[in-house]
């Protein structure tokens, strides 16, 4: 059992009482409780309520190869994409989006996959770089925070 506590700006003792392998997706129970002192097995606690809490991955939609999250794949997408690589400056967005080649990785393949398609010819793996889509691959890489609308 792990027990943890921080105090709230309302001054409330907020309490962690225990750790528990949730599955993942799936539905785990969650008691609310108040805290009423503490005896000699710990704090004491007095449920007030529990609440079922529903894990789910978020499934982002995104064009692929939009590194900057524009909306529009073109030449500044790559060049974002190296500064980023080689300078590391700036920051990935939607690391499924900057994975222009659907390798499961962000690197400078992704620079010259984007440059190949723009300039000379390919196609760009789905949801492709002009509709917006979930990655069809199971990869380790996700998207956090693709700006562009994407209906
Ligand atoms: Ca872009
Ligand atoms: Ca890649």
């Amino acid at each position: 059992m792990t027990i943890s506590s921080y105090l709230s700006e309302d001054g409330a003792d907020w309490r962690w009482m225990g750790t528990t392998d949730a599955p993942f997706p799936g539905v785990v129970e969650i008691g609310i409780g108040i805290a009423g002192g503490v005896g000699e097995a710990g704090p004491e606690v007095f449920l007030s309520s529990l609440c079922e809490v529903r894990l789910e991955r978020l499934v982002s939609r995104f064009r692929r190869g939009d590194f900057d999250g524009s909306g529009l794949i073109d030449i500044t997408d790559v060049l974002l994409l190296l500064q980023y690589l080689i300078l590391g400056d700036g920051e990935v967005i939607c690391a499924d989006a900057s994975d222009a080649n659907d390798d499961g990785l962000v690197d400078v393949t992704d620079a010259l996959f984007t440059l190949l398609v723009i300039f000379i010819s390919g196609e760009i793996p789905a949801p492709g770089m002009f509709e917006c889509g979930e990655d069809p691959s199971d990869d380790e890489i996700g998207c956090g925070n693709y700006r562009a609308p994407c209906m």
